[in-house]
């Protein structure tokens, strides 16, 4: 994880030389308002957020055969209430022309999923269409969390704040977020269980959508996790490693 984000912020440092915020600033999507993850969260009983990967740190190749526009048109048919779009490209195979894709073919809540230590990074988000950013605890001062974060408000953006154990919610909690993901992965130790969901739900004020993150492969999972308070079911692996990722979201 440390490696990861000298990686982002060289990434950044590399990518600023390059585009610079004002072409940023020139992109169609400033003009365009977001749409609410959080209130779709809220109104919907299905509470699926799909997510776009092809590999990642703790898997190898996920997905075979499928363009970015056939699984995302898929998730959205299936009735997701919002797509998680990766767009690290060294550590998880995805760039921001997967999200422009996505938003190119979908009109539900795009998530860019990446790891945020800088506000150029909220930028390119809102430039290649995203709705919402994530952010980590697990890597971020609560500083840097508000400072993002209100930058993110201040774009338009919806923020979802991700933590894993309980000092990372309580040094995070403030009214910049809007919802509040538990990882039941460690993404240190790559350790899954639904129960670190379990453990912090009570701890979450209500004020906060509540999402579980990673590890969720059934529908019985979700069904254990709904009591604890949880809305929003954020899901990849599961979805992509099928032949037909959209499919498996309406099943
Ligand atoms: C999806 P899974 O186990 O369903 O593929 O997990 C999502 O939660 C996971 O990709 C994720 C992630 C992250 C990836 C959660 N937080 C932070 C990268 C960075």
């Amino acid at each position: 994880l440390d490696r990861i984000i000298v990686d982002k912020k060289r990434e950044v440092i590399l990518k600023k030389s390059i585009i610079p915020v004002s072409q940023l600033e020139a992109s169609v999507f400033f003009e365009k308002k977001s749409i609410s993850l959080s209130q779709n969260l809220r109104n919907s009983t299905s509470g699926i957020i799909a997510e776009h990967k092809r590999r990642s740190p703790s898997k190898a190749e996920i997905n075979y055969g499928f363009t970015v526009e056939e699984v995302v048109k898929g998730y959205e048919n299936a009735g997701a209430c919002g797509i998680s779009v990766l767009t690290d490209g060294k550590y998880f195979g995805g760039s921001l022309d997967d999200l422009l894709l996505a938003r190119a073919t979908v009109n539900i809540p795009l998530l860019r999923k990446e790891f945020i230590v800088d506000e150029y990074q909220i930028l390119e988000a809102k430039a290649h269409g995203a709705d919402l950013i994530l952010l980590i605890a697990a890597v971020l001062t609560r500083d840097e969390i508000k400072s993002l974060s209100e930058f993110a408000k201040n774009l338009g953006l919806e923020v979802l704040l991700e933590v894993h154990n309980q000092e990372e919610l309580e040094k995070s909690i403030m009214p910049t977020l809007d919802m509040i993901g538990v990882n039941n992965r460690n993404l240190k130790t790559f350790e899954v269980s639904l129960d670190f969901s379990k453990q912090l739900a009570a701890q979450i004020p209500n004020e906060f959508v509540k999402v579980s993150e990673s590890g969720i492969s059934s529908i019985e999972a979700i069904n254990e996790l709904k009591p604890y308070g949880y809305k929003g079911f954020l899901i990849g692996e599961n979805f992509m490693k099928t032949a037909n990722a959209g499919q498996a979201a309406m099943e």
